[in-house]
């Protein structure tokens, strides 16, 4: 391009500009990539470098008056926007004994992964649910939720929300509770009785796009999985991975955020994959390692690491581990979008 074209066309932009227009062709190259060029970098947060600073902030603010103290952790190539991928949002949530995290409620769908501490709840929809480590909670769009801490230790868990899926559709709403916290209405265990004892209710609505089952401890998740590793194919890039279930239709628990459980067994050499969904795992059960392209995270218990869409990534075990992990893959379902590839991979890789 000469000089003289370079001048006119830049001349032509200026036009174009107060009215509010572009031209595709300047950017076109960078919107629509030929694969997936995200922003998202692989990151790992180690817990033992995390939990002191994370503990410190309990000297600092309240729960009350933070609202909900969180430590966000944000994508090393998304600093400042609240993000641990392109689509999701992830934080490191503290709540000390006797405190309340006053009642609230969203359009943003939440899930919770207990990390550290037995003995906290979350109160969904009038019904509490008492937190172990390993046990995972949703709370999904639009139902009131507050947090307490009955133990005598500080309670610790991982945030997932779709805020930044939210954010793009402009479409947030939130109010908080009248009182701190919300009234139970509903018996501990109600809502896993009535829809998540392999019975349903004969007369039961279809429900909303949220499982109705919103606790799913650790203890029944372990033993499903202690019986399938003596039963189940072991895939080779998953190990044994199962989805977190809506009891109503076998679909993702949140029509938002897919959820896993997985467990390696021991000895695990995982073969290289990629898939479009960036990854958030924590690390339920066990060490090992995690390759993410060039990156190699070495995990242990508590860690949280991600894996953005579209790297290369095997995972790698000497002794049995298990990774709970989420994304927004029941979206690219939805949406005809997602894909996976097993290596040899086509084409180049991220
Ligand atoms: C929220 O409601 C919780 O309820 C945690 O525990 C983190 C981050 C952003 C917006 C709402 C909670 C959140 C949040």
């Amino acid at each position: 391009m000469t000089g003289a074209t370079a001048a006119r066309r830049n001349d032509y932009y200026r036009r174009l500009d107060p009215l509010s227009m572009a031209p595709l062709w300047e950017v076109l190259g960078d919107l629509v990539t030929p694969s997936p060029a995200s922003r998202c970098r692989p990151a790992c947060w180690r817990y033992e470098d995390v939990r002191t600073l994370l503990l410190e902030s309990g000297d600092l603010i309240s729960a009350r008056e933070a609202e909900r103290r969180v430590l966000v952790l944000e994508n090393p190539g998304l600093r400042g926007e609240s993000r641990v991928t392109t689509s999701l949002y992830a934080g490191l949530q503290l709540i000390l004994p006797g405190e309340v995290a006053p009642a609230h409620r969203h359009t943003q769908t939440a899930l919770r992964f207990v990390v550290e501490g037995e003995g906290a709840y979350t109160a969904v929809d009038g019904e509490k649910a008492v937190m172990h480590e390993g046990d995972f909670i949703i709370t999904p769009s639009g139902t009131w939720h507050d947090h307490g801490n009955e133990s005598d230790g500080p309670v610790v868990w991982l945030d997932g929300l779709d805020i930044p899926i939210v954010t793009l559709l402009d479409a947030s709403f939130a109010e908080r509770y009248p009182e701190e916290a919300q009234a139970t209405t509903r018996p501990r265990g109600a809502a896993a009785a009535r829809y998540g004892c392999g019975l349903l209710p004969v007369e039961a609505s279809s429900g909303g796009p949220a499982s109705p089952v919103f606790s799913f401890p650790y203890a029944r998740t372990r033993e499903a999985l202690d019986r399938l590793r003596a039963s189940a194919a072991v895939d080779a890039c998953h190990g044994i991975r199962m989805k977190y279930a809506n009891p109503l239709d076998g679909g993702y628990a949140l029509p938002t955020i897919a959820t896993f459980i997985q467990l390696l067994p021991r000895g695990f050499r995982g073969a290289a994959h990629r898939s479009t969904d960036a990854t958030v795992f924590c690390v339920a059960e066990g060490e090992g390692r995690t390759e993410a392209g060039e990156e190699t995270f070495t995990w242990g218990p508590r860690d949280t690491f991600v894996i953005p869409s579209w790297w290369p990534r095997r995972h790698e075990v000497e002794e049995e581990a298990v990774l709970f992990s989420f994304s927004d893959r029941v979206v690219q379902e939805a949406l005809g979008l997602w894909r996976e590839e097993r290596e040899p991979f086509a084409g180049a890789t991220a």
